[in-house]
């Protein structure tokens, strides 16, 4: 008898696990909170599935999060090892972009994320496409699609040659939805090492001034420029809007060692840098 018991404490056991896996296939319905689908794109094996924030991607830097169906099953793939390469086919030449790994988001989960910054707009002649190769069970597959990339109504990008001799790339990340306050903002930094590589740069400043220059250029109190938390990550600052309107967010590139590689400090004459962004709202 008592052995009797001990064999229903085990079943009720198994059974507890398995009641608990299968909740984490309802819980994936929350994966896509706050996220909606760009595209499907599909090959002979797969239905890879590409979301954004705004259903859409823009010039400038995008989060990106996909997931990856079995076309045979339609199950969603949860081990699979994802990497991609965004590249722009222009009339004269191609190139890629400054983008990140491709991480899972969590364990348990379907979807997998990180960014591509487009530096440049698609056009009537010239366009971008994604590829992404993917691993599952050491199988190894690859597709290819062309994206739409249309350009940003503000400037969010900065791409020129420091006085160091290096092309750099500068783009707003954040604030996405500017208030009147203190916003955090955050920003990114990559150098052009060839056509194909875009690292991040570690240890410089971007340091901003901005400027409402329909209200006699006037700036705004207790700004942070950004700097590096982490090596290979983004750059964190404080970006203060006193009102609403237009203001262009004049920067300055510093190296490690503090001198300025592009930009200009604003004064009576000089009433904007060369590189900045531009915010309205
Ligand atoms: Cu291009």
């Amino acid at each position: 008898m008592k052995t009797s018991i001990k064999y229903l404490v085990a079943i009720f056991a198994i059974a507890f696990t398995f009641v608990s896996c299968s909740n984490d296939d309802e819980t994936t319905v929350n994966e896509l909170d706050g996220i909606t689908k760009i595209k499907e794109i599909t090959n002979d094996t797969h239905t890879i599935e590409l979301y954004s924030q705004m259903g859409s991607l823009e010039q400038g830097y995008n989060e990106i999060s996909l997931r990856i169906k079995d076309n045979t099953t339609d199950k969603y793939i949860k081990n699979a090892e994802v990497s991609w390469a965004p590249l722009m086919h222009m009339t004269s030449m191609s190139h890629s972009c400054p983008y990140s790994a491709v991480e899972k988001v969590t364990e348990n989960g379907t979807l997998y994320s990180g960014y591509i910054m487009f530096q440049m707009a698609q056009n009537e002649t010239e366009y971008w496409d994604l590829k992404i190769d993917y691993t599952i069970d050491e199988v190894t597959y690859t597709i290819t699609e062309v994206i739409d990339v249309p350009a940003s109504a503000k400037r969010k990008v900065n791409t020129f040659m420091g006085s160091d001799g290096t092309k750099y790339l500068v783009a707003l990340i954040e604030p996405n939805t500017p208030k009147v306050a203190i916003n955090n903002m955050q920003v990114g930094v990559w150098k052009m090492q060839n056509m194909m590589t875009f690292p991040v740069v570690d240890g410089y400043t971007v340091k901003i001034d901005p400027r409402m220059p329909s209200m006699g250029n006037h700036t705004s109190p207790n700004n942070v420029h950004a700097t590096q938390a982490t090596t290979g990550g983004l750059y964190d600052g404080k970006l203060s809007l006193t009102m609403t309107g237009y203001w262009k967010i004049n920067l300055q590139l510093a190296n490690a060692e503090g001198t300025v590689l592009k930009g200009e400090e604003i004064t009576e004459t000089v009433t904007a840098s060369s590189i900045f962004f531009e915010i309205e709202f």
